[in-house]
């Protein structure tokens, strides 16, 4: 009896412990009190990225999703923390009001990777975070798991343009567990895997040996590690925490079958936009934002369906890991 208490006591403390630590950073992050409260009670909270609501999905479905991607968090026993950069300030846990005003800003927010965060702050800008963004952002308050629909990668013909996106660079310094659903066909997926096993990151596969192409459930590609529950990822994450690695955890779960768009519509979608990409010169942070939103033009909308049920499915995934690694931590 005496030492149950007593560990639940040294529990809540470390739990404060990592939340104080989090408030000591120089920088003001403003978070919900929502969020600071779960965070300071070891409860299950779920860091979620912006750029996929300004620059990912048109209006009015960024903000529809954004808003239900939350319910599914709170309905499976996490608190959703949204970041981004609002007048200036970093902000993890966004008011419905906030993600309103992200959703209309569109891609007048300027979309935030990790090299642009200093810049965003500096001028009072108000910035979409991206993946690295996001991750580093939540590192920083000490929230371990964050969900996304797709991560950047290694471009297609990344060797010569070295386009590389900076989520993978982040996955190798940061010890966050992203839960994904894979990459895009729109990049190079074997040269991606290879670029994240550079960078000493574990990608996991949920309930599958192959890592999905994000629309579609599989790319072909192996992984090394295979997760099967909630209650596996949760394990991953705490001893790749516990080894202080430094290094983030890939969990890509497939898109629900139901879901998945034909292979051949989007390859063919894909083909298409990559080439108009390459005619109209467009290249950078800029070439992301352009192919989802052709490849979602050309194939009539249903590339952004799949989009949105991917998104709500690693919600659903990520909320139950999030209270999985709290129950391991009582
Ligand atoms: N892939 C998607 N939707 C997205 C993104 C990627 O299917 O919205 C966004 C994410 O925010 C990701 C970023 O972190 O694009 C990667 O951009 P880049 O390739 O410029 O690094
Ligand atoms: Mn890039």
């Amino acid at each position: 009896m005496a030492s149950s208490s007593s560990s639940a006591a040294v529990s809540r403390l470390n739990n404060l412990r990592r939340h104080l630590d989090s408030n000591l950073n120089a920088i003001k992050v403003k978070i919900a009190a929502e969020v600071s409260e779960a965070l300071s009670l070891g409860r299950p909270v779920v860091a979620l990225e912006s750029t996929i609501i300004s620059h990912g999905m048109p209006y009015p479905q960024n903000l529809e999703t954004a808003k239900q991607v939350e319910a599914i968090v709170r309905e499976n026993g996490a608190i959703p923390a949204t970041i981004a950069i609002l007048d200036g300030t970093p902000c993890v846990g966004l008011s419905v009001e906030e993600l309103e005003r992200l959703a209309t800003l569109g891609t007048k927010a300027q979309k935030t990777a990790r090299r642009d965060i200093a810049h965003v702050v500096a001028s009072s800008g108000n910035g979409a975070t991206t993946v690295s963004a996001s991750m580093f952002l939540a590192s920083m308050v000490g929230i371990p798991v964050f969900v996304t629909g797709g991560i950047g990668g290694v471009h297609r013909h990344g060797e010569q343009t070295m386009d590389i996106s900076s989520d993978l660079t982040e996955l190798g310094r940061t010890p966050v567990a992203v839960i994904c659903a894979g990459v895009k066909s729109i990049l190079d997926i074997p040269r991606t895997l290879e670029y994240l096993e550079t960078q000493g990151v574990c990608v996991a596969a949920y309930k599958t040996n192959e890592f999905p192409a994000f629309f579609t459930e599989s790319s072909g590609c192996k992984v090394s590690c295979r997760v099967d529950t909630p209650e596996d990822c949760a394990r991953l994450i705490e001893a790749n925490i516990k080894l202080n690695l430094g290094t983030g955890v890939l969990i890509a779960v497939p898109i629900p079958r139901e879901h998945s768009t034909s292979g051949h519509i989007i390859e063919s979608a894909i083909q298409k936009a990559l080439k108009e990409a390459r005619e109209n010169n467009i290249i950078g942070n800029a070439e992301t934002p352009f192919l989802l939103a052709r490849v979602n033009e050309l194939t009539g909308g249903a590339s952004l369906a799949s989009n949105i049920a991917l998104v709500k499915n690693n919600a659903l995934v990520g909320a139950k890991i999030a209270t999985a690694l709290a129950q391991l931590r009582e």
